[in-house]
């Protein structure tokens, strides 16, 4: 018997359907009705979960990576940190990448550029460099350094001690909007034309030169010494109050316009002090931690990590967390909030005080 439109068709009728929806997939069709659910989900649903490497752990894989392939080979030498529910993906977060990378002593990782935005975080050594577009900036532990899109890097280390930081990319968003170009400079060196540290000279104390042009979307320092944000933090706590949630929490700005320091990627600087319990937060950018100094746990979607300093742990989308200090500890951490944010996507939600 055909069924007339108008006709209520009968509930559950699933050989029909099922037909149906194999007869429309030849046309690259699919019935809305059985997705609809999953693709409006009431609270946000990541397949990422919480994860923590510890340094000491990780550390000596890193250097047996040096024995195996050198930074030249290799291009870049790094072991990503990979979200455990997303191997092979190279993606902490569904839209960020994290990795760990080294260079030995007398090595160069040489100059390229793509799309990707990348950030440093160094974790260990003194003294290394990393260059942007001709500039070389000095690499001390705690140091977070941008690379901008499209712009020309390499790193190298004269000294006598392997360098290890974080790398953080917006690789897995760039893939989302198939919009990654690379390329390779002819030689292994971008020429040096400015000397080290010029854009902390030029825009890191309050002022810019007379008749500088902003770039749009592009902050001029690239380079945020741990020395001078580690000071601001603990002159603020001289006269701040700790925020319930977050401790001492500043966010590294674009010191043009006062927004986030990448487009595409947010990073932070925070003191929790030795004892601090935070109350429990949540919010819809999945994020980056990596301890600098101090020792704690973050309790996240009720699991407890416990991390001391270099250790690195993503807490994902919407997970509720909350951090503990056992002693005076600085995180740096990153996150897609900025973008969230200028699509009109993000929201946090903060667990109230007992009364
Ligand atoms: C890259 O260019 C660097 O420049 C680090 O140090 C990690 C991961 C994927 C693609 C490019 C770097 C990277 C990367």
């Amino acid at each position: 018997m055909n069924e007339r439109p108008g006709d209520n068709p009968p509930a559950g009728n699933s050989a029909a359907r099922q037909a149906f929806y194999d007869r429309i997939g030849t046309l690259s069709m699919a019935p809305l009705w059985e997705s609809f659910h999953d693709l409006i989900t009431p609270e946000p649903v990541t397949p990422c979960v919480p994860a923590l490497w510890n340094y000491r752990e990780v550390r000596p894989h890193l250097l047996e990576s040096g024995g195996l392939i050198s930074a030249q080979e290799a291009e870049r030498r790094v072991l990503i940190l990979e979200n455990p529910a997303l191997p092979g993906r190279a993606s902490i977060t569904h839209s960020l990448y994290a990795g760990l990378q080294l260079v030995l002593p007398g090595e160069v990782a040489p100059s390229h550029r793509h799309s990707q935005s990348a950030l440093r975080l160094v974790i260990e050594g003194s003294g290394a460099y990393t260059s942007v577009n001709g500039e070389r900036t000095l690499m001390e532990k705690g140091d977070f350094i941008i690379t901008p899109p499209w712009s020309w890097h390499e790193h190298g280390n004269d000294t006598g001690d392997p360098v290890v930081w974080l790398d953080g990319l917006d690789i897995p968003l760039v893939r989302f909007f198939d919009a990654s170009f690379v390329e390779r400079y002819e030689e292994d060196s971008f020429p040096e034309t400015r000397p080290v540290g010029d854009n902390v000279a030029r825009y890191g104390s309050n002022m810019r030169p007379v008749g500088y042009e902003a770039v749009p979307a592009r902050s001029p320092m690239f380079s945020y010494p741990y020395v001078r944000s580690r000071e601001a933090l603990e002159r603020m706590r001289r006269t701040e109050e700790w925020d319930p949630h977050h401790g001492l929490k500043m966010e590294f700005v674009n010191p043009l316009d006062g927004g986030p320091a990448m487009t595409t990627i947010s990073t932070f600087l925070q003191l929790l002090p030795k004892g601090f319990a935070a109350l429990p937060y949540r919010a819809t950018d999945g994020t980056v931690y990596t301890a600098i100094e101090g020792s704690g746990e973050t309790v996240i979607g009720g699991e407890t990590f416990a991390w001391s300093a270099d250790d690195v742990f993503v807490v994902p989308a919407w997970a509720p967390h909350h951090h503990r200090a056992a002693e005076d500890a600085v995180l740096f951490s990153f996150s897609d909030r900025g973008v969230q944010r200028k699509l009109g996507l993000f929201r946090e939600w903060k667990a109230e005080a007992p009364a």
